[in-house]
Formats: C-alpha cells, sequence, structure tokens
C-alpha cells in the first residue's frame, strides 16, 4: 500500500536515524544502497548496487566460487563437478543449493556427488595440480561423466595451481571435454562473477558442440535462468510441454551436457532468471541470431502473462488458442484454493530480499495472496535490475538483414539489443508491454523500501520498524528472524519444499506461507520489541 507524502518523510527520518550508529564513512556508502520510494520527487535517487561489500557487516552474500561451481555447473548432471579447494568449500557448494535432476535408466547422473581435491596444508605449499591430475583419472575412469568441471577455489589462486594445464592434459588424454573455471572465491564482489565465469565457458565450449542442425520439435525454447528449486523447472516444463512447446535445453536446472550442445538449436530463448544469464541470451543472439523473452513464472498472473507473450511471439492461432486452453485448466485448478489461503494471509505484509532475481519475481506472487511486501532487495544484483532498462522502440531495418528488425533497450553503460523477425515484432510490439524489461522499483509503492547487499544490522532495524509479518530470504538470517518471532521463508531453498513457479506452485507457496503463518510456534516467543525491558526503575546518581 502507498505511504503519504507525510509517512514517507518519517520512514526516512528513522532510517537515518538507525543508520547513524554507522561510523560516517560507511553510513554514506549504506544510505546510497537503500532507496525509500517517492514516485513524487523529480530526481529519483539513483541505488548503489554491484560493489564491495563493507569488510565486518555480516552480508547475505556468496562469492564467486558459489555462482560458478553451486549456482550455474550444480545443476548440470551428467558432468563430474570436481572442486580444487579445501573440502569446506567443496561441501557448501554441494549442500546449500538444491540441485534436482532425473534420468532415465542408463544415463550419467553424478548429481549427489561432492568431488573434491580436499586441499590440505602441504598442497598448498608443495602445490596441488599433481593430486588434481590424479583426482580426474580416477573420477573419470570410475563414474564416466560427459565431461568434467574444475572450479577453482581461493587458495588455488593464492598458490598458482594451474589448473588450465592439468585441464588441456586430461582432455588429452581422456577424449572427454575438461573444463577449467578460475572462480576464486574473492573474484568480483559477489556470485554474480562466477555466473560469468560458468556461462562464459558454456558458451565457448559446450554450446553449439552438438551435432544437431535443427531441433526436432515445433517451437522449440530453451529455459534459461532456471535452476529446478524444489521441481520449479519440472512444473513449468509440465505446462509448457502441455501447450505444445520443444523445450531444448534448460540452463542449468535438470541439465546436462547432452541438451546444452543443442541449445543453439531453440527458436526463442526464455529467460527466467535475468541476473544469472542475461548475457547468455545476448551472446546466443549475437552468435545464433536465436531471440529471447524475458519472462516469469512465479506467481499466477506473470505466469498467464509470460505464456500468451510466448504465444505472440510465435504468432499462430492454433498455439493462442492452446495456450488460453491451458491457462482456463490451470486456473480453474488453483483460483479457489488459492482464494482459501488469500483469507487467512490477506493484509499481512512481507520483506522480500533474495539473490539476484527472486526479491522482485516474488513480489507478484506475495499480492495474489493478499501481502504487501514493504522491503525488497537483491544480495548482488546490478543496477539495471533496479531500475530496468529503459525500452526504446528505436525501430529501424537492420542493414544486413531485411527481415530483421532491431529494439535497443539499455540505459546504462551497455546497449541491449533484442532481434525479431519482423513479421513477428508488428504483433508483438504493441501487445508484449515494452516495461516488461523493468526493474524492481517501478513495481513497488512509495515509502516501500529498496535494499542492496541488505545486511544483519539493517535486517533488525528495518524489523523494529516496519514490523512485518513474514520474512523471506535465505539461510543465513532465517533463524535469527525466527528467534525474533517472525515467521521466515526461504526463497533460495524453499525450506525444502516446492515447486513454487507455474500455477501449482503458486498454490503451494501459498499453502507454506499460510502455514508459517498459523503455526501454533508463534504463540512461545515474544518478538524483542515486545518483552517487557529485564531492568525496571530509574537510575540514581551516588
Ligand atoms: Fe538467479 Fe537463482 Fe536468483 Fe541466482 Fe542464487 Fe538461486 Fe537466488 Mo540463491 S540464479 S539470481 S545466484 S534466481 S542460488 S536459483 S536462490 S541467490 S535469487
Ligand atoms: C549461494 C547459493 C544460495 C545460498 C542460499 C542461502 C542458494 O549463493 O551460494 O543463503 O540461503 O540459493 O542455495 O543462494
Amino acid at each position: 500500500m502507498a505511504l503519504s507524502k507525510h509517512d514517507i518523510e518519517t520512514r526516512k527520518k528513522e532510517l537515518e536515524k538507525f543508520l547513524d550508529a554507522y561510523p560516517a564513512k560507511t553510513k554514506k556508502n549504506r544510505r546510497s544502497h537503500i532507496v525509500v520510494r517517492d514516485s513524487s520527487l523529480e530526481e529519483q535517487q539513483i541505488i548503489e548496487a554491484n560493489t564491495r561489500t563493507i569488510p565486518g557487516v555480516i552480508t547475505n552474500r556468496g562469492c564467486a566460487y558459489a555462482g560458478c561451481k553451486g549456482v550455474v555447473l550444480g545443476p548440470i548432471k551428467d558432468m563430474a563437478h570436481i572442486v580444487h579447494g579445501p573440502i569446506g568449500c567443496s561441501y557448501y557448494a554441494w549442500g546449500t543449493r538444491r540441485n534436482k535432476a532425473k534420468t532415465k535408466d542408463g544415463e550419467v547422473n553424478l548429481i549427489n556427488y561432492a568431488f573434491s581435491s580436499d586441499m590440505q596444508e602441504s598442497d598448498v605449499v608443495f602445490g596441488g595440480d599433481k593430486k588434481l591430475a590424479a583426482m580426474v583419472d580416477e573420477i573419470v575412469e570410475t563414474f564416466k561423466p560427459k565431461a568434467v568441471t574444475i572450479s577453482a577455489t581461493c587458495p588455488v589462486g593464492l598458490i598458482g595451481d594451474d589448473i588450465g594445464a592439468v585441464a588441456k592434459a586430461a582432455e588429452a588424454k581422456h577424449g572427454i571435454p575438461v573444463m577449467s573455471f578460475s572462480c576464486e572465491g574473492y573474484k568480483g564482489v559477489s556470485q554474480s562473477a562466477g555466473h560469468h565465469i560458468a556461462n562464459n565457458v558454456l558458451m565457448q565450449r559446450v554450446i553449439g558442440s552438438g551435432e544437431i542442425e535443427e531441433a526436432e520439435g515445433k517451437y522449440a525454447i530453451n529455459i534459461l535462468g532456471e535452476y529446478n528449486i524444489g521441481g520449479d523447472s519440472w512444473e513449468i516444463e509440465r505446462v509448457l510441454k502441455d501447450i505444445g512447446y520443444h523445450v531444448v535445453s534448460v540452463m542449468t536446472g535438470d541439465g546436462s551436457y547432452e541438451t546444452l550442445k543443442n541449445a543453439h538449436t531453440a527458436e526463442l530463448n526464455l529467460v527466467q532468471c535475468h541476473r544469472s544469464i542475461n548475457y547468455i541470451a545476448e551472446m546466443l543472439e549475437e552468435k545464433y541470431g536465436t531471440p529471447w523473452l524475458k519472462v516469469n513464472f512465479i506467481g499466477v498472473q506473470s505466469t498467464i502473462e509470460s505464456l500468451r507473450n510466448m504465444a505472440t511471439y510465435f504468432g499462430d492461432p492454433a498455439l493462442t488458442q492452446k495456450t488460453e486452453e491451458v491457462i482456463a485448466r490451470e486456473l480453474a485448478a488453483v483460483e479457489s484454493k488459492l482464494e482459501q489461503f488469500k483469507k487467512i494471509c490477506d493484509g499481512k505484509t512481507a520483506f522480500c530480499f533474495v539473490g539476484g532475481s527472486r526479491g522482485h519475481h516474488y513480489q507478484g506472487l506475495f499480492k495474489e495472496i493478499g501481502i504487501d511486501t514493504v522491503l525488497a532487495g537483491y544480495e548482488f544484483a546490478h543496477r539495471d535490475d533496479y531500475e530496468g532498462r529503459e525500452v526504446i522502440p528505436d525501430i529501424k531495418l537492420d542493414a544486413d538483414s531485411k527481415n530483421i528488425e532491431e529494439i535497443k533497450v539499455s540505459k546504462d553503460e551497455k546497449r541491449y539489443k533484442i532481434r525479431i523477425l519482423k513479421e513477428r515484432l508488428d504483433q508483438i510490439k504493441d501487445k508484449i508491454p515494452l516495461s516488461y524489461y523493468g526493474g524492481m522499483i517501478k513495481d513497488m509503492p512509495d515509502g516501500s523500501i529498496m535494499v542492496d547487499d541488505l545486511n544483519h544490522y539493517e535486517t533488525e532495524e528495518f524489523i523494529k520498524i516496519l514490523k512485518p509479518d513474514i520474512l523471506a530470504s535465505g539461510i543465513k538470517d532465517k533463524y535469527v528472524i525466527q528467534k525474533m518471532g517472525i515467521p521466515s521463508k526461504q526463497l533460495h531453498s524453499y525450506d525444502y519444499s516446492g515447486p513454487y513457479a507455474g500455477f501449482r506452485g503458486a498454490l503451494k507457496f501459498a499453502e507454506d506461507i499460510t502455514m508459517g503463518f498459523t503455526s501454533p510456534t508463534w504463540n512461545y516467543i515474544t518478538p524483542p520489541w515486545k518483552q517487557k525491558p529485564i531492568l525496571d526503575g530509574t537510575v540514581t546518581e551516588g
């Protein structure tokens, strides 16, 4: 709900007050990462993002290695993902993220394995490359992976082990791709750097290396930036396949080397998580001419809108009709049940702070069950994820190809292009709202707060001011929040529930959130601000 100008000013004052606890330089820095939404201002505050976290604050961010091995590579099931580093790093990237994968009998599925060189002091002193080379041999012989990845952790970069040379030699020896990823944790400012490192290698070495020249099915698509957390991509694929789409590959949820090789044959790339993969969509477009469409399968309305945009893109009346039939059927199955949950959730408020896309994507779903997001943010997103990209319908004919047109969609330093076949463009430009490429800020009401790289201290202070009914974030702050008497929903792992995507996912989400509110646990916890002070009375001198 939008706040009045007076209330917005009060909120800003409260914010200034608790930021005063920081040293002046830190306060200045953190203030630039926090925006109190105020659409009446002529000049909107710029939100600082994708900058280094201040040492000493307790951040929720991960590292480049987490983004590379944990996020992008981890879900690919038929490759062996070797971690060259200490066992703790290996365990973290294996155990934290929920990688779910299914295979048919006889196919390689290594999703449950954690391959680690278990780096010891002696490796740090004398080098760990020989150990790593022996390990690759053993894994290839034992597990017969389709390909191998080697991810570097911080010590590897510090001691200078040449994982590239080990990979090259192993590749020559075994005759399968062995790819190295210099994703030492300290690279960049967050896991976002790791996404780039992983995706670039997949783009160079895997995508396009398949033998297939043309996709086997009609309406061939890739789903980029969908990682199958809680089975999300299975639920999305169920609906898409029902409509008649042929899913060539998912990048990288329940993904495989075998399908990624042929990703270049798709006719359209869907981009679900914009943050981790937008540049791959652009590279695929550049290299293979495949257009891309931003989608959002979180929330009923966003799912419907995404399905309709896809049908518009392909422009086949039969596909449009089937899309509408499936939407009607799926909607009928969840609508009245969602209303039941809404009765309990209605009027409540949430904080929604997740990595690089869900902080925005989940707001629509919260709203569908009557919950307003009063504070949201990303751990590691870039400015365009907050501010969006101004979509300028600057349409002009491409010099080289008569049937290609161009839309420029950027306001930042980089120009992004979307090329769409001309005959489709005329339909799309009116029907797909161009603001679809917009970021989080424009969707948030006046008075709501956006925080980039929210830290522990600020979480507690914002909770005191805004008193949310539920907090959606990750494992690092979950239990602190619950001890404050507030239900906390992990939107990374879904607290091992899910799927939350698509129609059925929305219902599961509504059920889980309602369960969070109605749990009798809360009767046993009193939030700190409701507790009586332990000491009573007045202090006198003397
Ligand atoms: Fe994309 Fe993700 Fe996210 Fe992300 Fe992540 Fe994740 Fe996330 Mo955790 S790729 S940016 S690096 S949607 S692992 S599946 S939940 S922080 S909001
Ligand atoms: C990561 C992965 C993570 C962590 C989740 C969390 C995930 O960044 O290393 O902090 O709760 O989704 O598993 O984002």
